[in-house]
C-alpha cells in the first residue's frame, strides 16, 4: 500500500516533469487562474485562512463541505480550553479536540491551538484554588496539554485576554493575575519547554488600534524580547460592529507590534453587518494584513453566520445556508489582487533563547524550471520545523514537487501544506489540492517538523 503510493507519487512528478520539457507547460500558464479558495488565494500569499470550528458540528456536510474546500487552519473554538481539557484537577479530556485535529490534519489543514491560560471557561475546580496551588495547576495545565499537541500545533494562544479595558493600561484582575504578575511569562516558558516548535501567541480583543490597552499589551511584549521570554506572535481577535468598528489605524498598530519582532495574526475575525458595508470592512481588514509582512494569516470566528456566537449581528462569510456573501468576494479579491508583500523568509519564530533560529540559509535552487525552492530552518535541541518557499518562474505553475534529502537520524513527524512521499532520506512533497496553482513570480509556503539535526537543506523544485 504504502510502496504503491509512493511508486504512483513518484509517476506523477516524472509525469509532471516530462510535461514541462516538452512545453505543456505554456498552455497550463495560460488557463491557470486566480485562486477560487480563501485557503489557496491566501497560500499563494505565504498566509494562511483559518476558520473556528466547533467538533459537534463536523457531522453536518453543509459545513464541513465548505470547510474541507475554502480553509487550512482550524482553531477549536471551545474544544482546547481548560474546561474541556482538564475537567477535573490533572485529569486530561481530548476527544472533542482531537476530533477536530483528526480533521485537520487528513485535509492538510493546520492548528491554532486556543487557549492554553484564559480567566474565562476555568472548570469549576480551579475556584477553590488560589497562590502557589493555583500557579502550579495552572503551570501544569499548560504542560500537559502542549505536551500532549506536540508537534501537531502551529501556534499557540498562550494566553488569553490578561488585559483590562478602558484606560488603565492595568492587567485584568482575575484568579491567575493574584498568583503574580509574572504568569504570563512563567505561561510562555512552560508552553515552549513543552512543545518548542508550536509559535506562542498573546491573543486579545480591543487591541486592534492603538489605544491604552494594546499600548500595554505592546509594552509586555517588548519587554519580552529584551529579556528572552519566549513569544513569537501577538493576535488580535477582531470582533466588530457598530460599536466597535474596524479602526483606522488597524494596519499601523499591526505594523508596530510587528516590529517589536513577532509574527501577527488576526485570530478570531467577524464583523457585524450586511452587503456592501460590511464587505468593505472584510476588504479593508484583509488588505491590511496583506499590508503587513509578518501578518502571517487571518481566521474568521466560525463559517456560517448561523454558527457565530453573534449570530444575530450576520458577522461571517457565508449565510445560514452555507451560500457566498459579499464579503467573502471582497475577502477572495483582496487576496487574489492583494500586495505581495508576505512573511520574512526568516520565519517561522522569531528567535529567542530558548528557540533559536537560525538565519535563513535561503538557496534559490531554480531546480528543472518552472519554479525555485529556499528553506528557512527553526532548529531546537532534537527537532526542527523547516518552512519552504516555492517561488513561480516567469509562468504560473499548476503543481509542483520539491525534492530534499534529510540527514540521517531526521524523521518528519508532520508536515502542512504539502504531500510527502516518505520521512526520511531521500523525500518529494507535493502540493496539496489548494495550493499547486501560483501566479508568475509569486509564491506559496509549506512546512514539515522533524526530529534530528536540519544540516543544510537544499531543496530542488519542479514544476508543471
Ligand atoms: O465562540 C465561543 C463561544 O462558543 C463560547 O460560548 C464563548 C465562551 O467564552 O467563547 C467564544 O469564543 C471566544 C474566544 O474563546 C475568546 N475570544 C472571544 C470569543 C467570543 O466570545
Amino acid at each position: 500500500m504504502d510502496s504503491n503510493r509512493r511508486r504512483s507519487r513518484a509517476a506523477i512528478t516524472v509525469a509532471a516533469v516530462g510535461a514541462l520539457v516538452t512545453g505543456v507547460v505554456v498552455s497550463l500558464a495560460a488557463t491557470a487562474n486566480a485562486a477560487t479558495t480563501l485557503g489557496a488565494s491566501a497560500a499563494e500569499k505565504g498566509r494562511y485562512f483559518g476558520t473556528a470550528v466547533a467538533a459537534y458540528k463536523l457531522s453536518d456536510s453543509t459545513y464541513s463541505t465548505i470547510l474541507n474546500r475554502e480553509f487550512n487552519m482550524v482553531t477549536p473554538e471551545n474544544e482546547m480550553k481548560w474546561d474541556a481539557t482538564e475537567p477535573s484537577q490533572n485529569s486530561f479530556s481530548y476527544g472533542s479536540a482531537d476530533q477536530i485535529v483528526a480533521r485537520a490534519q487528513q485535509q492538510g489543514m493546520r492548528v491554532r491551538g486556543h487557549a492554553l491560560a484564559w480567566h474565562s471557561q476555568q472548570p469549576g475546580w480551579v475556584n477553590n484554588l488560589s497562590g502557589t496551588a493555583l500557579r502550579n495547576a495552572m503551570l501544569n495545565h499548560v504542560t500537559q496539554v502542549a505536551t500532549y499537541y506536540k508537534g501537531k500545533i502551529y501556534a499557540w494562544d498562550v494566553v488569553n485576554e490578561a488585559f483590562a479595558d478602558g484606560s488603565s493600561g492595568a492587567r485584568r484582575d482575575s484568579n491567575l493575575q493574584r498568583t503574580g504578575n509574572d504568569w504570563i511569562e512563567a505561561a510562555f516558558r512552560a508552553a515552549r519547554a513543552a512543545d518548542p516548535g508550536a509559535k506562542l501567541c498573546y491573543n486579545d480583543y480591543n487591541t486592534d488600534g492603538q489605544n491604552a490597552k494594546s499600548n500595554a499589551v505592546y509594552a509586555m511584549v517588548q519587554d519580552f524580547k529584551s529579556r528572552g521570554v519566549p513569544i513569537d506572535c501577538v493576535g488580535f481577535q477582531s470582533h466588530f460592529n457598530p460599536q466597535s468598528p474596524v479602526p483606522s489605524d488597524y494596519q499601523a498598530n499591526l505594523q508596530r507590534f510587528a516590529n517589536l519582532g513577532v509574527d501577527v495574526q488576526i485570530t478570531e475575525l467577524d464583523i457585524e453587518g450586511s452587503g456592501t458595508a460590511q464587505a468593505n470592512n472584510f476588504r479593508t481588514v484583509t488588505q491590511a494584513c496583506l499590508n503587513v509582512s509578518r501578518c502571517t494569516g487571518i481566521t474568521v470566528w466560525g463559517i456560517r453566520d448561523s454558527d457565530s456566537w453573534r449570530a444575530s449581528g450576520t458577522p461571517l462569510l457565508f449565510d445560514g445556508n452555507g451560500n457566498k456573501k459579499a464579503a467573502y468576494d471582497a475577502v477572495l479579491q483582496a487576496l487574489n489582487g492583494g500586495n505581495p508583500t508576505s512573511p520574512s523568509p526568516s520565519n517561522p519564530s522569531s528567535p529567542s533563547p530558548s528557540n533559536p533560529s537560525s538565519p535563513s540559509p535561503s538557496n534559490p535552487n531554480p531546480g528543472t524550471g518552472g519554479c525555485s525552492a529556499t528553506v528557512s530552518i527553526n532548529q531546537w535541541q532534537g527537532g526542527f520545523v523547516a518552512t519552504i518557499r516555492v517561488t513561480a518562474g516567469s509562468s504560473a505553475t499548476s503543481s509542483w514537487s520539491v525534492r530534499l534529502t534529510l540527514p540521517s537520524g531526521a524523521t518528519i513527524t508532520n508536515a502542512w501544506n504539502a504531500n510527502r512521499s516518505a520521512s526520511s532520506g531521500a523525500v518529494t512533497l507535493t502540493n496539496v489540492s489548494y495550493n499547486g496553482t501560483i501566479a508568475a513570480g509569486q509564491y506559496t509556503e509549506f512546512g514539515f517538523q522533524s526530529t534530528g539535526t536540519a544540516g543544510t537543506l537544499t531543496p530542488t523544485c519542479a514544476a508543471a
